[in-house]
C-alpha cells in the first residue's frame, strides 16, 4: 500500500490542488475513486461517518490520520515534504490569504460554473451560468494583476498558494466555453511556469474517472 491514499476523481479542481502536490512532491500516493456523479459516494453515510463528515472530496489518508479541506492537505504536505513551504510568518500568513481567496471567490465559482454548464442534468439556466461566471472573471481578473508583479504568487519560488490557484485552470476551455488563459495573459504565461514543474501532470491523467461513462 502506498503511503498516502488521496480520495479524489478526475473532474473536481478542489481535489486536482492536492493531485497535483503530491505528485510535485514526489510522495508515494495512489488514488481512490470517489464516484461522485453516479453513486454520490460523498454523500452516503457511510462515507460521512467513516471518510469525510463534510461530506467532501478531497481526502488525504496518511496513517491514522483522514484530513479534508485542500488548503489544510497543501499545508500538511507543505510541512512534512518541506516543499512549496511558505517561510516565515508573513509568507505563511500570505500563502493562507490567497489559498481562502481561490476557495471563496475563484474555484467556488468556477467550479459550479463548470458543473452546471457540462454535469448537471438539466443544464443549469443560463442566468444562473451567467452570474457564476461573472463572478469567477472578477476573480480571475485580480489573479492576473497580482501575477503580473511576480512569476508566483507569493514571489520569485512556487509555493502551495499556486498549487492551490491551479485548481480549475487546466480543465480544456471547451468546457468554460472561453479561454482563460488567452484572455487573461498573466494567468496564462504563470500556468505554463507550474506546467514545468518536475511531477506536473494533467488533472484528467493524474486522477481516476475520465472519462465519465455515458
Ligand atoms: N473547500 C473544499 C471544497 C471541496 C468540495 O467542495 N469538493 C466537492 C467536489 S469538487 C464535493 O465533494 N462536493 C460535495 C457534493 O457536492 O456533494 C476544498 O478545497 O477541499
Amino acid at each position: 500500500m502506498a503511503e498516502y491514499q488521496l480520495y479524489c476523481f478526475a473532474q473536481s479542481g478542489n481535489c486536482y490542488r492536492t493531485a497535483l502536490m503530491l505528485s510535485v512532491i514526489g510522495a508515494d500516493w495512489e488514488p481512490v475513486y470517489v464516484d461522485f456523479f453516479k453513486a454520490g459516494v460523498q454523500r452516503t453515510p457511510d462515507y460521512r461517518e467513516n471518510i469525510n463528515e463534510m461530506g467532501e472530496a478531497p481526502v488525504l489518508a496518511h496513517g491514522s490520520k483522514k484530513l479534508s479541506q485542500s488548503g489544510v492537505i497543501l499545508l500538511y504536505l507543505a510541512e512534512h515534504s518541506g516543499k512549496f513551504l511558505p517561510r516565515g510568518e508573513d509568507e505563511r500568513l500570505e500563502a493562507l490569504r490567497w489559498i481562502i481567496f481561490d476557495n471563496q471567490k475563484i474555484g467556488r465559482n468556477l467550479g459550479p460554473y463548470r458543473f452546471v454548464r457540462n454535469f448537471a442534468k438539466p443544464v443549469g439556466e443560463p442566468a444562473v451560468l451567467e452570474f457564476l461566471k461573472a463572478r469567477a472573471q472578477g476573480a480571475l481578473a485580480i489573479l492576473d494583476k497580482r501575477l503580473s508583479r511576480s512569476p508566483y504568487l507569493l514571489g520569485a519560488e512556487p509555493t502551495i498558494a499556486d498549487i492551490s490557484m491551479t485548481s480549475y485552470l487546466y480543465y480544456p476551455s471547451e468546457e468554460f466555453g472561453f479561454d482563460i488563459a488567452a484572455q487573461h495573459k498573466n494567468i496564462g504565461a504563470w500556468l505554463d511556469r507550474m506546467k514545468a514543474l518536475p511531477g506536473w501532470a494533467h488533472p484528467y491523467d493524474l486522477m481516476p474517472g475520465h472519462p465519465l461513462p455515458q
